[in-house]
């Protein structure tokens, strides 16, 4: 009896091998990319990446930015809820846009260069928080909360237990760590000035995180997350959804998270330094003593 199984049981192990892949990266989706790093791996990944298909932000007669996101975010355990990024609330999707409901939380913040079509659109920036939620959040940039930092409030938000800020900074829970990360990577490759597409940049300067510019942060903190919390099997079924259903593009960072260091480090504020003193660099940002550097 069971030598007979024998060979349907290796076939199904085969299948169970072969088939996150099918399901995953289109083959031949990242042609192109191999041996590249640098600015030489971002403009690869950009030309692929580019040209998504675009939902409207709101529409009553096209699949619209909502809609999207109550397939995207829907509670495995509810189908009638989304589930809140941040706090992993479950909400009704009837609460949309009501006083204590959820709405659309836009991780490269709207006033940093995402105000249009598309990146305002973008599925890869957008997540349901509780409305209250993302109004404290505002417009903070990510970075380890400091304690001593003016404004130091923990948590967050009456409603955002985990969740830590400070007067210009929001640290989410560790799981949710990488998925900004990860987010706020693909928005500064998906981005890069083309028509008339922002320039979207990632920068440890928070001098330069202001109203009028296209720059989010903080990048060492972004790598440090991207380590923290490494990419799971909902992250990735969210990215091969928006592939498949939406919008015909994928994060390369999701598919392969190694491409964070090639593409990001060095950073120029590392310049002159390796990858691998780059990635160790990653590693003491990774640990909580680094926190402790406190300069705001
Ligand atoms: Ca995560
Ligand atoms: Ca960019």
């Amino acid at each position: 009896m069971f030598r007979a199984l024998r060979p349907l049981l290796s076939s199904f192990s085969l299948l169970w091998l072969v088939g996150p892949l099918a399901a995953g990266i289109p083959a031949g989706y990242y042609d192109g990319t191999a041996g590249l790093s640098g600015d030489a791996l971002k403009g690869r990944l950009h030309d692929i990446i580019q040209g998504h298909i675009q939902l409207p932000y709101n529409s009553s007669s096209q699949t619209d930015t909502r809609d999207a996101l109550k397939v995207l975010e829907q509670d495995p355990e509810n189908a009638a809820n989304v589930l809140l990024f941040y706090i992993g609330r479950s909400d009704p999707k009837t609460q949309f846009g009501q006083a204590n409901g959820w709405d659309r939380e836009h991780l490269w913040p709207r006033s940093y260069g995402v105000a249009d079509t598309p990146a305002e659109t973008d599925l890869f920036n957008l997540r349901v928080t509780d409305r209250d939620v993302n109004n404290a959040r505002a417009n903070k940039y990510s970075d380890f909360s400091d304690p001593a930092a003016v404004g130091y409030r923990n948590p967050a938000h009456a409603e955002a237990p985990g969740n830590t800020s400070d007067f210009d900074s929001w640290e989410p829970p560790d799981t949710y760590k990488g998925d900004v990360a990860r987010s706020l990577f693909y928005l500064d490759v998906r981005y890069e000035g083309g028509g008339t597409e922002p320039d979207l940049r990632l920068t440890d300067n928070r001098a330069l995180i202001t109203n009028s510019g296209m720059y989010m942060g903080l990048l060492s903190t972004l790598m440090a997350w991207h380590a923290l919390d490494p990419v799971d099997a909902a992250e990735r079924q969210r990215n091969d959804r928006i592939y498949s259903d939406f919008q015909r593009n994928r994060n390369p960072f999701i598919d392969h998270p190694e491409w964070v260091a090639a593409v990001y480090a060095p950073v120029p504020e590392w310049s002159g330094q390796t990858a691998a003193t780059a990635a160790l660099l990653m590693f003491f940002a990774a640990s909580r003593t680094w926190r402790s550097r406190g300069s705001d």
